[in-house]
């Protein structure tokens, strides 16, 4: 099978993708695009503006959750899915609202965390293949970057502070799908994927360490993706708008 995935560095429903491929076995090479960018030329070759994209043997799919669905029918061992029904449709409970839900929030909370602080953004290259692009250069260019993405992803102040005032109660839910056993395993699924890798971006955000500090969806996010590249030192985000820890 030739795979090429299609991604944007530090792009955290390209990395559920990537850790599926990982965990299936599957050999695959990486095309990235620097955002936005990626919009116009997922958009070119895929027909839909996002990133992650995938090419297996000319077979073109986009967006996480049908890839995952089509790499679990291409290469079943070990399955994303559980085979008892029940299960399986918790699970994909999970995983969409993982798609839906977690994932456009924590682009939400990204863009103006680096709209406010551009120095930040350059942390957030350190797992790319592209070339790195010097700080002033960045500086200069993240306005418009920042603008266009925050424009894309429906990102506003308003929305800012509900998404970071909401947080803790999006993390009970997951935190609830791990007691119930229906994330969590010993073996990865598509909603752990899906979620951790939403997770596992936040958690590289100093200012939300309270709030996570002791979770089991914390431990889970680490376990999935031990290493993140990026890091948002304590003060991207206003102290005004965390929520309190507890
Ligand atoms: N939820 C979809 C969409 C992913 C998505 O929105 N990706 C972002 C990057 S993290 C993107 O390409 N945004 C560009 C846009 O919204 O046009 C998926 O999981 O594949």
């Amino acid at each position: 099978m030739k795979i090429r995935l299609f991604t944007v560095g530090g792009s955290h429903p390209c990395d559920t993708v990537e850790r599926a491929l990982q965990i299936k076995g599957l050999s695959y090479s990486v095309v990235e695009f620097p955002p936005p960018m990626h919009m116009a030329a997922m958009k070119l070759l895929f027909g839909a503006r996002t990133v992650p994209g995938i090419k297996i043997d000319g077979e073109k799919i986009s967006g996480s959750r049908a890839i995952l669905a089509r790499l679990d029918e291409l290469a079943p061992d070990p399955p994303l899915f559980p085979a008892d029904q029940a299960a399986r449709a918790a699970v994909i409970a999970a995983e969409v609202w993982g798609d839906e839900v977690l994932q456009p929030l924590v682009r939400r909370v990204l863009w103006p965390s680096f709209k406010a602080h551009p120095e930040v953004m350059a942390n957030y290259s350190a797992g790319s293949k592209l070339p790195p692009v010097p700080v002033p250069v960045l500086k200069l260019i993240a306005p418009g970057v920042t603008t266009i993405e925050m424009r894309a992803n429906r990102a506003t102040n308003e929305s800012y502070a509900d998404d970071i005032r909401t947080l803790p109660i999006l993390l009970d839910r997951i935190d609830g799908w791990i007691a119930d056993g229906v994330m969590g395993g010993e073996q990865f699924n598509a909603a752990d994927l899906q979620i951790a890798a939403s997770l596992r971006l936040l958690m590289t955000f100093a200012d939300f360490s309270e709030i996570f500090a002791g979770r089991p969806c914390a431990d889970l996010a680490l376990r999935c993706f031990p290493e993140a590249p990026g890091f948002a030192p304590v003060g991207t985000i206003p102290a005004a708008l965390l929520p309190n820890a507890a």
